[in-house]
């Protein structure tokens, strides 16, 4: 293999070449899914933005399109950043984004399918009246972006949410239209944080089946934002009156640095659309490399998108959950399956048969023995981050119950692995009082040998009640060259990292289950696939 092919992707998207960051103006319409996507067609480096486009029937393989969006015009000439697709009642798509202007000024523009016929919606019209919404007096005109998807309130006008800061402050600034065309700000923001600059605003109404259409039962609106200095992402979810525009978070979520978020580890950018064809919402997000930029332009690539996952409410409404949508598991091949195998402590074993287990789909079901055994959550830890805790207590720290989980991409010396895992505690009294406190990791310190790897070791809480659960934690880990993305809890917390080995690459690459705690653990099923890789076609017209 080649410098850099042993690690691109075989069914997680990818273009051909370049540098690719965030998701842009995913839709689904007549039939087709889009996926646009904020590329540079001259390099592997971050810069000559333009929005590259690519189509599906599945989610799954894809038509690469020439770019659909790119500098022409003094509205957009220094850049066409993010923004989102709006599918209109009388179903024709517009789409809005923002163009980086002659001065520098971020802009909000208004772009137009050229032919309704083509299924494909190649080209696209950027009227001459751009931009529609420019940065107003007093606002900070280089940190105003990423238009989202915009709704219809109950007066008819159309509102959508731009991201801004006020100094340190982050805005979700609205604005309203009745035509696409003319746009007024209104007088308040949708919400606001002092967390920094907010990009990539998303807004959506759910339910716990997921697309919290109007009436349905359970219905809350999640805001998402994504935060320039942390480059992670969080959303609040709670009550959104669209009569008045106001939006009030649940009182028990926080706001911020301490919230929820989609992934806890290498996701950003990300956008929903709701698919009508199956009724569902679906989120896109982008992973960066965690290689050094030396190494991205001698691979000539760099980004990749994370699966598309399916989004929805918890039934107890605590959080949103994911799950990679399941047209990815068509992709499938041969499998290996483990039932009721015990790890005892110190212990490892392989899930061994799979012809390449560094392009899998693995699907998993712990049960820990023993919880007796497990240890006191530091009082120390007590309002620490999931990610502190995991850095201190990584995959080599022996505890009581955990870590145990998965090593993937591992080399047959296993000198080279990635470790995904669980780590179980006692609640420390206090809020907790006596229920378990249940640590998902991602440690890749020993992923690869290869230096300049940026390997910080990602982690989050799982909301699951293991003394209830009989010590059950369910595992699902996609594999694919250089990404691991976990779902813990059956999608309550998710995980995506990149890693770089250099030996435990292609075939070469093998799956352990490792238990490094007291207590033993049984694997009471384990089902591992090869996946196929997806299609990637270059368009035929
Ligand atoms: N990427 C785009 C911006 C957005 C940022 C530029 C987030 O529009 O704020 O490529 O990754």
């Amino acid at each position: 293999l080649a410098v850099g092919d042993a690690h691109r992707t075989g069914y997680h998207f990818q273009p051909p070449k370049n540098w690719i960051n965030d998701p842009n103006g995913v839709m689904y319409y007549k039939g087709v899914y889009h996926l646009f996507y904020q590329y540079n067609p001259k390099g592997a480096v971050w810069g000559n933005i333009v929005w590259a486009h690519a189509v599906s029937t599945d989610l799954v393989d894809w038509v690469m399109l020439p770019p659909a969006i790119y500098p022409t015009a003094p509205f957009d000439v220094n850049g066409c950043w993010s923004g989102s697709a709006t599918v209109l009642p009388d179903g024709t798509p517009v789409i809005m984004y923002t163009g980086i202007d002659g001065e520098n000024r971020q802009v909000q523009n208004v772009a137009y399918p050229k032919d309704l016929s083509d299924p494909y919606l190649r080209e696209w019209v950027k009227p001459d009246y751009n931009p529609v919404i420019a940065p107003g007096p007093g606002m900070n005109a280089t940190a105003f972006r990423d238009p989202t998807t915009a709704w219809q309130g109950p007066d008819g006008l159309w509102r959508l949410v731009i991201g801004t800061k006020d100094n340190h402050r982050g805005l979700a600034m609205l604005y309203r239209s009745r035509d696409f065309k003319r746009w007024a700000p209104a007088r308040r923001a949708l919400h606001s944080g002092d967390t920094g600059m907010w990009e990539c605003p998303d807004f959506y109404p759910v339910n716990s089946a997921g697309v919290g259409v109007s009436g349905s039962g359970g219905r809350k609106h999640v805001l998402k934002v994504s935060l320039d200095l942390t480059r992670f992402e969080y959303y609040t979810f709670g009550e959104y009156d669209d009569a008045t525009d106001t939006y009030v978070p649940d009182a028990a979520i926080a706001d911020g640095n301490d919230g929820l978020r989609y992934d806890y580890g290498n996701f950003y950018a990300s956008k929903t659309f709701l698919d009508t064809a199956k009724q569902r919402r679906i989120l896109w997000g982008w992973a960066n490399e965690s290689d050094s930029t030396a190494d991205d332009l001698r691979k000539g690539w760099a980004g990749v998108q994370a699966v598309p996952r399916k989004v929805w409410l918890a039934p107890d409404g605590k959080q949103l959950v994911q799950w990679p949508v399941a047209e990815i598991e068509s992709l499938r091949g041969n499998h290996v399956n483990v039932t009721d195998t015990l790890v005892k402590a110190g212990q490892h074993f392989e899930v061994s048969g799979l012809a390449s287990p560094a392009q899998a789909d693995v699907e998993a079901a712990f049960q820990v023995m023993d919880l007796d055994k497990a240890e006191p959550f530091d009082p120390a830890w007590r309002g620490a981050d999931a990610e502190t805790v995991c850095a201190a207590r990584g995959a080599e720290a022996k505890g009581g119950v955990g870590p145990f989980g998965l090593w993937v991409l591992a080399s047959d010396d296993l000198k080279e692995r990635t470790a995904v895992f669980f780590r179980v505690f006692k609640g420390g009294g206090g809020g907790d009082g006596g229920k378990h406190v249940v640590l998902m990791c991602n440690d890749p310190s020993m992923s690869s040998h290869a230096d300049n790897l940026y390997k910080p070791t990602f982690a989050g809480f799982v909301d699951v009640e293991v003394a209830q659960t009989g010590g059950k934690i369910p595992l699902r880990t996609l594999i694919d060259h250089s990404v691991v993305e976990s779902f813990g809890a059956h999608g309550k917390t998710c995980i995506l990292s990149r890693v770089y080995p250099t030996k435990a690459v292609g075939d070469k690459a093998r799956l352990y289950v490792f238990n490094n705690g007291e207590s033993d653990v049984k694997v009471t099923h384990l089902n591992a696939y090869e996946m196929r890789s997806a299609k990637i076609t270059a368009d035929v017209k």
